[in-house]
Formats: C-alpha cells, structure tokens, sequence
C-alpha cells in the first residue's frame, strides 16, 4: 500500500460520547484551518464528502448512567459506518473528522467491512477500553477500543454487523497515561501492545513507531489511525475536553505522522476529540490539520 490519491473527508460534527460538550465544532475548525488547500498542494485530490447526518433522539436522558446518550452514539455510528464503508468502497481514502473518540466504533465497524484483519493504531492519552461495568464516567467515548474489540453492551457491538471488528493482537496503543483500574488489568492480561508515556519517554518515539508498524502490520490486510488529539501536551493541544498533563511533543506527534505515512500502512485514519471551545485561537485544531498533512506525506524537506 502507497499513499492515497484521492481523500474523501467525513466530518462528524458530534460529541454526546463525552462529557463535556464542545467537539462537535472540531471538523469544522480542522478544515477551516486550511486543510484541503493544504491536501491539494501535496498533489492530493480531496472532497469534503459533509457531516454524517443521522436522526437525534429524545431519549438522551432516558439512557442508563453508564452508558450516557447512547441512542444518539448508536445512530450516528450506523450512519457512519456506511459511510466509511460506502468511500472505501469508491476507492477512496476514508479520512474521518471528530468528534469525540466514541465515533471510532462507527469507523471501524466501516473499514472492517473491508478487511479480514485489520490492524490499528490507537494514539490516545487514554485507552477507551471501558465496558458498562468498568466505567467510572459512563461516557462512551472511553468505551469505543473495547466495543470495537466486540466487548461490551451488545446495542454497541451490533453497530455495523455483530460481533468483534478486530482483534487484540492487532492494536498498539500509543501515549496512554490515564488508565481506569478495569483499563489496566484488560491490557495486563491480554496480547494488546501498549506503548505508555513512560515508553516514549525510556525507547524514544522513532524506535516506538518502528515496533508499533512491525506490530499492526504484521498479517494483517489494512491499518486504521484513530487519533485522539489529547495525546499530545496540552501546551500544544489545550483545545480538548480531557487534557492529561505529560504527553506527545508537537515533534514526537509529527514523527509519528511522517513514519506511518513512510511506512505506507494506513488504509484510514481519524482524528477525533478537537474542541475549539477549549482551544486557545486555533492552536489545536491547527495542529491535527498539520498532522494529518504529515501523515499523507508532507514532509520538512
Ligand atoms: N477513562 C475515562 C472514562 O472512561 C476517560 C475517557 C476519556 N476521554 C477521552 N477518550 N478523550 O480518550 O471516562
Ligand atoms: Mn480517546
Ligand atoms: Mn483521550
Ligand atoms: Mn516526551
């Protein structure tokens, strides 16, 4: 796999996952700050393919405590897991605007439509690998991983098609440094791979990336990038709902961008959890459009 050619862009402008209101702004700021014309003088052809449209409902307070809005997370994931799977379908690259981090379950249940054993990145100061019982928030977006992984209330899971999308062995997780009890204890026992802070810190970013592409493309048939922007500092990326001191330099962030673009891997990507009302200007959502640019091949030289 080389790079893409053509991008189709799906914003997602939604953010009932969280708890705290605010990304659904984020795919709006992203492509004002420029990124098509960015795209384009990268000699990339993309089409801003809208915002998901899906039905909200009124039963936002009817959902149960840990499991907060879930009638709206269930809709617009179907909406947007045909979507994906309708762009990759055309050929094109699936490039997804969040959001906050509970519109990976919609993607994912897209790209793996089209794959037997699809890898994933998962770049993220958390690890979303929530269920209803481990929960302390109830929000979904710290529930997305393990719902993908086919873990969780089945109403989640069933987005897209029953059961597990991908497959433990297959995911690296990236810049975790606020892990739930039930969090830690399913990546100590389990086969997933989990570089933390204190990883990137001792191995230093290249020699994590060079493992975290061995790893996710290692049988498998496509890559998915979900990027959670609070991965990185929050003296870079302050504009987002659960900043977590101690992550990402805006370096280490772009090294990851540009080996993964080198690497050639990634089938799709998402950059989720921007919230430009937390922002200070347009600091954050400027800096996911510079990423995305590193990760389809803008490079300094
Ligand atoms: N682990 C916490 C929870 O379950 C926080 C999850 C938070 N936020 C995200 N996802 N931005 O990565 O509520
Ligand atoms: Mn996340
Ligand atoms: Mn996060
Ligand atoms: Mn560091």
């Amino acid at each position: 796999m080389t790079l893409p050619k053509e991008i189709a862009i799906l914003s997602v402008p939604f953010d009932l996952g969280a708890g705290r209101r605010g990304a659904t702004e984020g795919p709006s700021a992203i492509i004002q700050a420029g990124l098509e014309q960015r795209l384009q003088s990268l000699g990339m052809a993309s089409e801003d393919a809208g915002a998901i449209r899906y039905t909200a409902t009124s039963e936002i307070d009817q959902a149960s405590d840990n499991l907060k809005n879930l009638a709206d997370v269930i809709a617009v994931n179907e909406a947007l897991s045909e979507q994906v799977s309708r762009v990759i379908s055309s050929g094109k690259f699936p490039l997804v605007l969040g959001g906050d981090h509970s519109i990976a379950i919609g993607t994912i249940a897209g790209v793996a439509q089209h794959y037997n054993n699809l890898g994933v990145i998962w770049i993220d100061a958390h690890s979303d690998l929530n269920t209803p019982e481990t929960t302390g928030s109830g929000n979904i977006h710290g529930m997305s991983l393990r719902v993908s992984l086919g873990e969780g209330d089945a109403r989640l899971t069933g987005i897209g098609g029953a059961g597990a999308k991908i497959k433990p062995e297959n995911v690296v997780l990236i810049g975790a440094r606020s892990l739930d009890p039930g969090e830690k204890a399913y990546i100590k026992a389990g086969n997933m791979t989990c570089f933390t802070m204190y990883d990137v810190d001792r191995k230093g970013m290249s020699h994590i990336m060079e493992e975290a592409i061995r790893i996710a493309g290692n049988g498998t048939d496509g890559v998915h990038l979900s990027f959670d922007i609070d991965s990185v500092d929050p003296g870079e990326a302050p504009g987002t709902g659960t900043p977590v001191q101690g992550g990402l330099s805006y370096r280490e962030a772009h090294l990851a961008m540009e080996m993964l673009g080198e690497s050639g891997i990634v089938t799709s990507a998402e950059f989720v959890e921007v919230s430009p009302a937390h922002d200070s200007g347009n600091k954050t959502a400027n800096l996911a459009m510079e990423l995305i640019c590193s990760l389809l091949g803008e490079r300094i030289l």
